[in-house]
């Protein structure tokens, strides 16, 4: 990330770069264009701490509820897993991470770590344990873009 915004500094003030530079387009390069860079970083740094898949493995009943979950549509300000169009879905609420099945149960794990071990609670049984399957490579991504 410092590196990252190091290289930007140096592209702020080569004139080869100017025009590139000016992000809010006042036809000046100078550090508000830096700060709104730095808040989009900021805002994707958010994002890319959540991995796109998550694996659930375990001795659980349903069974249907082990596999690979996908990150869809975020719910309650936090991204939220689903597999098999939503009948099971890994969510967050207050404090909660839920592992749910339409209309059946659900398993929880208390805390803000998606990952674990999650707990049966109703209509569900057995331990089902979440881990991410692969994580954004973003900043690289991120940096070609421009
Ligand atoms: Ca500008």
């Amino acid at each position: 990330m410092r590196i990252i915004i190091l290289c930007w500094i140096l592209f702020l003030f080569s004139p080869c770069f100017a025009l590139r530079a000016d992000i809010n387009g006042d036809g000046r390069v100078n550090l508000l264009d830096l700060a709104i860079l730095a808040e989009e970083w900021l805002m994707e740094d958010y994002e890319m701490s959540y991995p796109d898949k998550l694996e659930v493995k375990g001795s659980i009943t349903p069974s249907g509820a082990i596999g690979i979950y996908t990150k869809g549509a975020d719910i309650e300000g936090k991204p939220a897993w689903y597999k098999d169009d939503a009948t099971y879905l890994i969510s967050y609420s207050e404090g909660i991470w839920f592992l749910s099945v339409s209309e059946v149960g659900y398993w929880q794990l208390d805390g803000e770590s998606y990952t674990g071990d999650y707990i049966a609670m109703i209509g569900v049984s057995g331990t089902a344990t979440v881990t991410a399957v692969a994580v954004s490579t973003g900043y690289a991504a991120g940096w070609l873009d421009w």
